[in-house]
């Protein structure tokens, strides 16, 4: 099996799975795309993804291409294909706040970059309950984060990568606090040097 990510070297979502692969050692090729600056990078990904989102993995053999379009269904293909253990439904429920997080945090940045300013004042409902959500998330979370310890070898796994990728990105992004987060700023100095996290780091520090 050729495994190719497709993805931006920024986007939360597709760090999340290129730390997954540096951990278990699976070869990838990455095909880093900006579909916000360059249109031949938009038309791209519109035609591998008719959701038109990144992360994008294309699973090939001699014979066939398979897309898959979404980095949980990515990550359960992952799972399965190498017989890692399951899921508890704990850290399923953890993982869907993730990614709610990630999700809402990533409609407000694009909403920023679109024009509205979304991040330094509060302008309609529908803002408020995005930013409502994001902090409820972070409030559930934050036992959980917490815990987490670098030297605990199971605690470096798909959903303590995920949220590295979210807080640290939505850090960038001007979307996440560290001063009034202290305890997640704490858990990203943790874990600052776990394997492929600097060289996933798109924002090149
Ligand atoms: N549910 C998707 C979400 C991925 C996602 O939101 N990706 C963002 C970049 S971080 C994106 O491609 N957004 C493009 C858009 O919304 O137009 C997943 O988990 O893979």
């Amino acid at each position: 099996m050729k495994y190719k990510l497709i993805g931006s070297k920024t986007s939360p979502f597709v760090r999340g799975l290129r730390l997954l692969f540096v951990q278990h050692s699976i070869s990838y090729e990455f095909k880093n795309i900006d579909y916000f600056n360059s249109k031949e990078d938009a038309d791209f990904l519109a035609r591998v993804n008719p959701i038109n989102k990144i992360p994008v993995l294309v699973i090939s053999d001699e014979k066939s291409e398979q897309p898959l379009y979404d980095s949980r269904v990515i990550f359960n293909y992952l799972s399965q294909e190498y017989h890692w253990p399951t899921l508890t439904l704990n850290e399923e429920n953890t993982l869907s706040a993730i990614y709610g997080a990630a999700d809402t945090t990533v409609n407000l940045f694009l909403l920023q970059r679109g024009g509205s300013d979304v991040f330094s004042k509060n302008d309609n409902w529908y803002v408020q309950r995005q930013k409502d959500r994001t902090q409820a998330v972070l409030n559930f979370l934050l036992p959980w984060v917490s815990d987490l310890d670098p030297a605990v070898e199971k605690d470096w796994n798909f959903l303590s990568m995920s949220f590295f990728s979210y807080a640290y990105w939505a850090n960038k992004r001007g979307a996440l606090d560290l001063k009034t987060n202290p305890d997640i700023a704490a858990f990203l100095e943790r874990f600052s040097k776990k394997p492929g996290v600097a060289e996933t780091d798109g924002f090149g520090v």
